[in-house]
């Protein structure tokens, strides 16, 4: 029987969300240790732990089917494989970013900058684009130090939460890109082996609109059921079940993140108590 080889990366900041999915779609993995590869116990999935760099690659010439990356090192790798998933976690932007005296006006002032980068292809694309004629130094890591080393007068390297930039004296400029995890697979999958995809999907789907989701339940007065439920779409209609004291009803429903708080404030100003707000574990659709 054949088996789905998914990638994920062995040591770093996309690790313990990768796991922490396929847990969540109910797959159990060997116990990895210290090994490169794990099979799953429930289900035709056998996990190999790579380096980030080198997932796009494999997965583009199907050593392994499908990879959990970083889109920007997919990107940057310019891989053949296709990109089948967002899946909400390791958000981050690629940008460029100068030291704090410089007096940045356009994209046009980094003409003739020579510029630090793990990004060289990124960046190369994003300056012809834009028609700014700079040179790209390509360094492998600490990016951030260049410009007080003199290895270039700006630099463009990924930032989450903007510390480490501050941290070294830089201003976020441009931004390139913004990436986040994705799921990728090999362009030309068996049948037997994408039809097992199509079930990890499944279940990626569900987990990724569970943690998108929350179940509320709410008591309140009969008179304003009507109000509430124009607030709340639900994923049908929310379920109405009367309450043992009269004129009374309680009500269940889904709703998403999405303004989640401002939705709260209008069904207590209609009328709604007691609100429940419980975690989803699954949405199956
Ligand atoms: O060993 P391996 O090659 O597998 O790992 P790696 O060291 O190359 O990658 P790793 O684990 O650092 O990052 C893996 C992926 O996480 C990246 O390719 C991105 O898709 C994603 N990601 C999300 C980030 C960040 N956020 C991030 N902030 N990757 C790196 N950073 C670094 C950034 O380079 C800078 O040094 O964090 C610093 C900035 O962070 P802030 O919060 O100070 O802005
Ligand atoms: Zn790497």
């Amino acid at each position: 029987m054949s088996l789905l080889r998914l990638a994920i990366q062995k040591s770093g900041r996309l690790t313990d969300a990768s796991r922490a999915l396929i847990s969540e779609c109910g797959i159990e993995l060997e116990q990895a240790g210290a090994k490169l590869r794990a099979p799953a116990f429930n289900f035709p999935l056998e996990v190999l732990f790579l380096r980030d760099d080198d997932a796009p690659g494999y997965c583009g010439d199907g050593v392994v089917d499908a990879a959990i990356v970083g889109r920007n090192v997919l990107m940057e790798r310019g891989a053949d494989a296709k990109v089948i998933r967002e899946l909400g976690f390791g958000r981050c932007r690629l940008s460029i970013a100068v030291p704090k005296g410089f007096s940045y006006s356009s994209v046009a002032s980094l003409n003739g900058l020579n510029i630090a980068t793990s990004y060289p292809r990124i960046l190369g694309e994003f300056l012809q684009r834009v028609g700014v004629r700079a040179s790209i130094h390509e360094i492998s890591g600490s990016v951030e130090v260049a410009p007080s080393l003199g290895l270039g007068e700006a630099i463009c390297d990924l930032v989450s939460s903007g510390s480490t930039l501050l941290g070294n004296g830089l201003v976020e400029v441009e931004t390139v890109m913004q990436s986040q995890a994705v799921l990728i697979c090999n362009q030309a999958l068996t049948a037997e082996k994408q039809a097992i995809l199509d079930r990890l999907v499944f279940r990626i789907d569900a987990v990724l609109r569970a943690r998108k989701t929350k179940y509320i339940t709410l008591n309140a007065p009969d008179e304003a059921i009507p109000e509430i439920v124009r607030l709340l779409p639900g994923l049908k209609s929310p379920s109405v079940l009367p309450l043992a004291m009269p004129g009374w009803s309680s009500l269940h429903t889904v709703v998403g993140e999405d303004d989640f708080w401002g939705l709260i404030e209008r069904l207590r100003a209609v009328g709604a108590e007691g609100i429940l707000v419980l975690p989803i574990e699954k949405v199956i659709q």
